[in-house]
This record gives C-alpha cells, sequence and structure tokens, in this order.
C-alpha cells in the first residue's frame, strides 16, 4: 500500500537486507538478498542511510532515455481526492467509484493523446496514486513511476502519453482507500451502464487500516 519505485541495483557478493521503515512509524519490514556465503542478518538490522535524508520523487529527473518528449497536453483531468476519515468516504471528485457501473464518470481519454493528471489533495491524508497500464512522468522533467503520494493539501501534476490503449484503472494504492470508493476508470470514450461484473469485494466495510 503506497508509493513505490522501480530501481536497478548491482549487488556485490555477499547477504543483503532490504529494509522498509514505514512513513511515521518506528517499524520496519525486511527481505533477505543472498548472493555469496555469508550470515543472515538479524530482524532488527537497520541500515545507517534510514537515519539520512530520504530522497524524494521531486528530487529525482527522468533519463533521458524515458522522458517524455516537450509537448503540449492534449487532456487535462483535474482529480479531486476526497473524503475524510470520519465517513471513510474516499472518493474522487466526491463520487465514490461504483463496480457496478464502472464507466460512469470514467476519465476519457484516446489513443496518442498527451494526457495531463492534476492530483489535488483536499483532504488531510496522504493518497498514492496508481495508474494501471502506464507510466506516468512527474512534472515536465520528474522521473518515470506509476505510483506517487500526493500528500496533504497538495496537487502533483504527473504526465503520459496514452500508448497502450485499453480500460485502465486509476486508484489510491492505500487499498482500504482504494476500496471505500477512491478509483476510477481511465479509458477511452464509454457509455456508463450495469456491467456483468458484479462481485463485491468481501472485504469492503471491514477494512481497519488508515
Ligand atoms: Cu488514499
Amino acid at each position: 500500500m503506497g508509493e513505490r519505485y522501480d530501481v536497478l541495483v548491482t549487488l556485490s557478493d555477499g547477504v543483503f537486507p532490504p529494509v522498509a521503515l514505514a512513513e511515521g512509524k518506528n517499524a520496519t519490514g525486511m527481505a533477505v538478498i543472498r548472493t555469496g556465503s555469508g550470515g543472515t542478518p538479524t530482524a532488527t538490522v537497520r541500515p545507517m542511510e534510514l537515519g539520512g535524508t530520504i530522497t524524494a520523487a521531486s528530487q529525482l529527473r527522468a533519463a533521458d532515455d524515458v522522458r517524455l518528449a516537450s509537448k503540449k497536453a492534449d487532456g487535462v483531468h483535474r482529480i479531486e481526492l476526497t473524503g475524510s476519515m470520519m465517513g471513510y468516504d474516499w472518493a474522487i471528485v466526491g463520487r465514490r467509484f461504483d463496480v457496478s457501473n464502472p464507466a460512469a464518470h470514467a476519465i476519457t481519454v484516446e489513443e496518442g493523446q498527451r494526457v495531463r493528471l492534476d492530483f489535488v489533495n483536499t483532504t488531510t491524508m496522504w493518497h498514492p496514486m496508481h495508474l494501471h497500464g502506464h507510466t506516468y512522468q512527474l512534472g515536465t522533467s520528474g522521473p518515470r513511476k506509476d505510483t506517487t503520494i500526493v500528500l496533504p493539501k497538495q496537487t502533483v501534476s504527473v504526465f503520459f502519453d496514452d500508448d497502450n490503449p485499453g480500460q485502465w484503472m486509476l486508484h489510491c494504492h492505500n487499498g482500504c482507500h482504494g476500496e471505500a470508493g477512491m478509483m476510477a476508470l481511465v479509458a477511452p470514450g464509454l457509455t456508463p451502464g450495469p456491467t456483468t461484473h458484479t462481485r463485491v469485494n468481501p472485504r469492503r466495510g471491514r477494512c481497519r487500516c488508515r
């Protein structure tokens, strides 16, 4: 549930502990990568880098071979992130995603378009916004990603070229927020209406995460 990065790492011989530090919590998760002999790190190991300054996506730049060519956006969409902890009514522009009518309020894009999405977080919580089927670029020269955190009361603009036609989900990567309704379909012009896909997520309404 959260932001993510694809990274390339060159490892030497040994045993290495990738450690995840939860934002705002003193809790970690750990895996072990083994490329050679050596003892397994203890579960409490914490690489010293986690005590330093964490690089944010806004400090990164796209490499030349993946940076989007300079071009005016053909379509601009304001993705207002709405809801509150009180009502647990997470939504996009106040509309909770309806699995029985997924095309309702779809974000319309067309093949070949340069698309700009403006994520406007009107809430007091973090929302890592994830787009399927594409990677988008942060701003005009930032990194290519498929998930980016939008901080409370902040706006983040992302760009992508619609070069992978289809019906793709855009949703908060905090699974509980997505299930509560902070999702939308990104697709070519669709006719809203009932769908045969009516499976109700059994976890809905029982989520306990924040
Ligand atoms: Cu969220």
